[in-house]
């Protein structure tokens, strides 16, 4: 396989109406971001993934785009985004834009055109029919809305704010491929692309995932925008199977660099209410999916490794004891996935294992998608009660990531001197970035010792290009496996349980590398006798 600069990197995702608020006007901005560029650096990330920042009526907070080329006034300007990008250089980190490409807001121009008449230049822009079908938008409610100036309905898979751009129309994707070489003469050094698996759609057929013309439109991009340039590109697909993953990242087929794929993020996720009602977490099952991908890739793909992302809750919480272990079972899923092959996101504040946090009201939630399905589930449908749907928020609703940064034990956090625009996680007095520089054994020096592992150790070829093969697969609470290149031979061994776990390995360590207990190396050294406490996770190197 040949080695790309990304396959070594490590990616940390900033949500910038969260991060930071130079400003006090309670939203994040792009100054507040430089000032935390050194405390990223300390951390030791190369690649900022920057959820939207462009011009945005915020509806789904950015990801409702109403200029493509214009930054959004809650967060700066053009100049600060320059700005942003020549810090971080100097740093060594690189900036990805998110490319929100499968549908805008309804106040761009291209669709403020659109709706004008049918016979617009830009009617075409977007997808009108005479009549709504089945389809249902992803936050609730018909994917069609009815608009009386011209009296056709338009298709939109999530908020009705934000309607579906026509791919099928050439102009669309022309203007779409100036708009990213735009960006990347701007220096960026990559994008993530937002529900791009929906763009090959053919609506009239009832498909909206993976459609027929997916794969050709992103040839097509490739060449237009990404081709022989050193720029890295990730895709955020719901639907991919290992299979489809190849797809899109077989660097023969010249697409993308990487996909998310959702399988474990979706592991306990209910039949019929999804995420509103999820399941008993199953150890057994999440190393089946994981250890699926770990394996599918050999050089015609490539994956990336993540728990969070500012659309699912803290993995902590949902998958830790965010109270008596907090620290130890963050640093456990941490261990985890930094110990794969692929390329690692860490998602803000999980660094310094940030919690869910419980709002008692609905109205103190912001999220569309959650008030939008309130509205379809709980009030028009009745499927699930006030309560049910309270208790789906709290395990699975968007806002868990979205609560302001904690960087500190003052007011907001240190987040922002005026009110912000959603409430931060009342835990932040002790769970914030402050306390946690001051406390050598904290989450976020674990973190910075596996991104420096992966990155400049002797063991860095292995945990970035060594093989994966599970062991323990039926065990109910040990997740085990072992990474091999060359000569060495790495064991990541973690009890994702509040037991104590008794196990024996016919393997022989050389020396423990990390541990996220503090303890004297020989009490662990025997891998025939080997004792792991709640959540304890171990990374050894083998004889
Ligand atoms: O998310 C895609 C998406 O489908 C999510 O809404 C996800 O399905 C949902 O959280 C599961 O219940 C992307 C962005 O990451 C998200 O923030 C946007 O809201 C969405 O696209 C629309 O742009």
């Amino acid at each position: 396989m040949e080695k790309q600069w990304w396959h070594s990197a490590v990616v940390y995702q900033v949500y910038p109406r969260s991060f930071c608020d130079s400003s006090g006007d309670g939203n994040g901005d792009l100054l507040g971001i430089i000032s935390k560029l050194d405390y990223l650096q300390t951390l030791g990330i190369d690649l900022i993934w920057l959820s939207p920042v462009y011009l945005s009526p915020m509806k789904d907070n950015g990801y409702d785009i109403a200029d493509y080329q214009a930054i959004d006034p809650r967060f700066g300007g053009l100049e600060d985004m320059r700005e942003l990008i020549a810090q971080a250089k100097q740093r060594n980190i690189g900036i990805m834009m998110d490319l929100v490409l499968n549908h805008s807001s309804d106040q761009h121009e291209w669709f403020k055109q659109s709706r004008q008449s049918r016979d617009n230049p830009y009617r075409d822009y977007y997808i009108w029919r005479d009549q709504p079908s089945e389809l249902r938008s992803i936050f609730g409610g018909s994917a069609w809305q009815y608009d009386p100036q011209t009296e056709q309905y338009y298709c939109h898979l999530f908020a009705d704010a934000q309607p579906d751009l026509n791919w099928e129309n050439p102009q669309v994707a022309k203007e779409i491929h100036q708009m990213i070489n735009w960006w990347t003469e701007q220096g960026v050094a990559g994008f993530r692309l937002d529900v791009i698996d929906l763009i090959g759609k053919q609506i009239d057929q009832g498909i909206t995932e993976n459609g027929p013309r997916l794969h050709p439109l992103l040839q097509q991009m490739h060449q237009a925008c990404f081709k022989g340039k050193a720029l890295v590109t990730v895709g955020e697909t719901w639907g991919a199977t290992p299979e489809l993953a190849k797809l899109y990242s077989d660097p023969a087929r010249q697409e993308l660099s990487m996909v998310f794929q959702f399988e474990h993020a979706a592991i306990d996720w209910h039949p019929q209410h999804g995420k509103w009602q999820p399941q008993p977490f199953n150890v057994v099952a999440l190393k089946q999916v994981l250890s699926k991908w770990q394996t599918t890739f050999k050089g015609d793909g490539w994956n990336a490794l993540f728990w969070n992302n500012h659309d699912l809750p803290r993995i902590v919480s949902r998958w830790g004891n965010d109270q008596q272990y907090r620290q130890r079972s963050a640093k456990l899923f941490a261990t985890l996935l930094h110990g794969m092959q692929g390329t690692p996101y860490i998602y803000q504040g999980e660094e310094i294992a940030m919690t869910n946090v419980r709002f008692e009201q609905l109205e103190d939630y912001d999220d569309i998608e959650i008030t939008n399905n309130y509205q379809e589930k709980v009030v028009e449908q009745q499927s699930l009660s006030h309560q049910q749907f309270m208790q789906g928020v709290y395990a699975s609703g968007r806002d868990n990531a979205r609560t302001p940064m904690q960087w500190d034990a003052s007011a907001n956090g240190g987040f922002s001197s005026g009110q912000p625009w959603l409430k931060i996680n009342p835990n932040y007095t002790e769970i914030n970035v402050a306390a946690a520089l001051n406390e050598p054994q904290s989450v976020f020096y674990h973190y910075q010792q596996l991104i420096a592992l992966r990155k400049s150790s002797e063991y860095s070829d292995t945990l970035i290009y060594g093989s994966y093969q599970l062991l323990l697969p039926e065990h109910p609470q040990v997740f085990a496996y072992l990474r091999q290149y060359q000569q060495q031979r790495l064991l990541v061994v973690a009890n994702v349980s509040e037991l104590d776990q008794r196990l024996s390995f016919e393997l022989k360590a050389k020396q423990v590398i990390l541990n996220n207990l503090q303890q004297a190396k020989g009490a662990v050294q025997h891998l025939s006798a080997l004792q792991l406490a709640p959540y304890q996770a171990i990374i050894y190197e083998l004889e």
